[in-house]
């Protein structure tokens, strides 16, 4: 049987830093070193080459362009390996994998990230197991063809679809969660798949590597007793695009004219606004309440369970591709890479 090539990745993050001995803290070290340290990879069936980023990074310095040139590296190998495993700092990891997915459409292929909560040189790091399985799983085929064909992540025990992941943990070894969707693997004694959440591509769609993302966009969390005077500074930014905005509960805000009437000329002024919820778990569902009757009426945009990270993320690559103000809320209201139910 000829082993799956898989690619790996690397961009930076906790998994392989180091102490910088001079002030302390922890930095991105040489990705040869890494593999040194994990010798374990030889005995997984499967042949690995290791690429990395020529400058790895904290996560978060992650932006759209890295994300292109990551995107440009899936491409320029994807013809000849099975799949790829990108090593990547957990603190941003979410937003990659959500943007990944919207960039790269038509995916038959695994593309998982994963990172750790402690480099790979501590005694008690969590770096092994969650590369090791990563590549386990991206290795995984069924009748000659990959088993997972969409962008995920993996992290203690779990890979989860990628773009319905959060970052839950600064602490905890089960760092990331996915609120509204199941996982799709799970690792203990065995890896036990749940085949039925898997993404199925749909075979008729072409394989396109987008790098486009426009960044003019905003999220905006509500509070009780937000000011009309702050959300006007955030819309008088001429290069303004878009905006996510944080809702209560299901989908609700203020029902108090100023600030219906602020969303109103918002939109009208050709700005998307997409309501997501401020709650771990749960879709918006504008209608339900008296409180986001209106927000419906004056065209705002359902992220129905979509997470924040994949929200905005989703709006810079629509924005990106140039959908127009028509047909962008018909657009963005479907699911395009199993982002939301
Ligand atoms: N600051 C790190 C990063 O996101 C955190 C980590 O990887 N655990 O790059």
């Amino acid at each position: 049987m000829t082993k799956p090539k898989i690619i790996l990745l690397y961009t930076g993050g906790t998994i392989g830093m180091m102490k910088d001995p001079t002030t302390g803290s922890l930095k991105a070290f040489e990705f040869d070193l890494l593999l040194e340290r994990i010798p374990e990879l030889q005995l997984i069936h499967c042949e690995i080459e290791a690429i990395s980023l020529p400058k790895p990074l904290d996560s978060s310095n992650m932006n759209p362009k890295i994300w292109a040139s990551i995107v440009e590296i899936i491409e320029n190998n994807y013809d000849t390996c099975d799949g790829f495993v990108i090593l990547h700092g957990s603190d941003t990891m979410s937003y990659t994998a959500s943007a990944l997915s919207f960039l790269l459409e038509g995916l038959t292929k695994p593309v998982i990230l994963t990172g750790s909560q402690l480099p790979i040189g501590d005694l008690r790091t969590d770096a092994k197991e969650n590369l090791i399985t990563t590549i386990e799983i991206a290795s995984l085929q069924q009748n000659g063809l990959p088993l997972i064909q969409e962008v995920g992540l993996y992290f203690e025990y779990k890979l989860y679809r990628g773009n319905r992941t959060t970052k839950i943990s600064a602490e905890h070894f089960q760092a990331f969660a996915s609120p509204n969707y199941p996982e799709l693997v799970t690792s203990g004694v065995h890896l036990t798949i749940s085949e039925e959440f898997l993404f199925k591509p749909n075979l008729r769609s072409k394989l396109v590597f987008h790098k486009e993302m426009d960044t003019n966009v905003a999220i905006i969390k509500l509070f009780p007793g937000i000011s009309r005077d702050f959300l006007d500074c955030i819309t008088n930014t001429k290069t303004l695009r878009g905006i996510v905005l944080e809702t209560f509960g299901s989908g609700n805000a203020s029902t108090d004219d100023w600030f219906i009437d602020w969303l109103k000329l918002t939109i009208e002024k050709g700005i998307i606004v997409v309501n997501v919820t401020q709650c771990a778990g749960g879709s918006v569902k504008m209608g339900q309440y008296e409180t986001s009757t209106k927000l419906k009426k004056v065209g705002v945009i359902s992220g129905h369970d979509i997470t924040t990270e994949a929200a905005i993320t989703k709006l810079m690559y629509l924005l990106g591709q140039k959908v127009s103000l028509k047909v962008f809320k018909t657009i963005y209201e479907t699911s395009l890479r199993g982002e939301m139910a």
